[in-house]
């Protein structure tokens, strides 16, 4: 199928009360892993790049990867930018062959937010109606090139998550609703804030997306510990976390940490029991396989399995 506008993917999973996955990529590999597992599982999936992913792999690139496995797959594919910070990043794409963007100005203060993503909701609409996400509250950890420190965290507040759907516009919210960016959520149990997500929820009604979303499975982190890899005190999501989220009201996860785990464990296992392999079909190919694999388990959880 061409490339869906996530908003028309958004109506049924909030009429059904499940959520879709944002995976995130910026090579070959992932996407091929993010869309294989959408098709095996029949589910609806999000391909991401940030900023920093088209960087990388250069967005007509991307965007030519994912539309071509996109037209080949039987389920819908989405392709979104993650946190965009600038206008110009929202145009860059939305021209490019985006069909969702984020506009993540919770950095600024709530006036500015507003403004910026007024000006992004304008831009995505009035150009193929292409769905925009928005931030309110702050997220800690770190995403790409952005950083937050624990102490500028904030948790999204209902009067003001009011007031800024109605002004600016957006299509569905991410909630800052405990966690956090990266390897390193929280320390001891995780924490999330499940009744904000329904308060919110109950006085918005639009789709609403959980950012920080991996759980950051033990078993990888020990197999990157175990061939040489240094990632210490880590801890994500629990399992049931998903559920909860969802049930109340969130529409799309992102997950991004649990794929780059699952990678670098394979990567690094292969490298050392196989020392004289330098086929890098070899190794890639294995940890493609790996992330698959995560994907499917995913939106087993999420609820969009058989959804397509
Ligand atoms: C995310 C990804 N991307 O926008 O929110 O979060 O680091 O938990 O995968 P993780
Ligand atoms: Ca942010
Ligand atoms: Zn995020």
């Amino acid at each position: 199928m061409p490339l869906e506008i996530l908003g028309k993917m958004y109506q049924k999973a909030n009429r059904e009360y499940y959520a879709i996955g944002q995976f995130n990529f910026s090579n070959l590999e992932f996407l091929q892993a993010i869309i294989d597992a959408a098709e095996e599982s029949k589910s609806p999936v999000i391909v991401a790049c940030s900023t920093g992913a088209i960087k990388y792999g250069g967005l007509r690139n991307l965007v030519a990867l994912t539309r071509t496995m996109a037209e080949k797959a039987s389920v819908p594919v989405s392709l979104h930018l993650d946190h965009g910070t600038k206008l110009d990043d929202i145009k860059m794409c939305v021209d490019g062959g985006f069909t969702s963007v984020m506009i993540d100005g919770s950095h600024h203060p709530l006036d500015e937010n507003i403004r910026l993503t007024r000006d992004a909701v304008q831009y995505s609409h009035s150009h193929g109606g292409i769905t925009v996400e928005a931030e309110l509250g702050r997220l800690g950890g770190i995403e790409d090139d952005i950083k937050v420190d624990a102490h500028h965290a904030c948790l999204t507040d209902p009067d003001e998550a009011v007031r800024f759907v109605k002004e600016s516009g957006c299509d569905a919210l991410a909630v800052a609703v405990g966690t956090s960016h990266g390897a390193y959520k929280f320390k001891g149990e995780s924490k999330i804030d499940f009744d904000r997500i329904a308060v919110i929820k109950k006085r918005l009604g639009i789709p609403l997306v959980l950012h920080g979303a991996s759980s950051v499975d033990p078993e990888s982190v020990a197999i990157i510990n175990q061939f040489g890899g240094k990632i210490e005190d880590a801890k994500g999501l629990d399992k049931d976390s998903y559920a909860k989220a969802i049930k109340n009201g969130i529409n799309k996860v992102n997950i991004d940490t649990d794929l780059r785990l699952k990678w670098t464990a394979v990567v690094r296992k292969t490298l050392q029991e196989k020392p004289n392999e330098f086929d890098p079909r070899n190794v890639l190919g294995p940890a493609r396989d790996a992330v698959k694999a995560v994907v499917k388990e995913k939106m087993k959880l999420l609820g969009s399995a058989g959804k397509a």
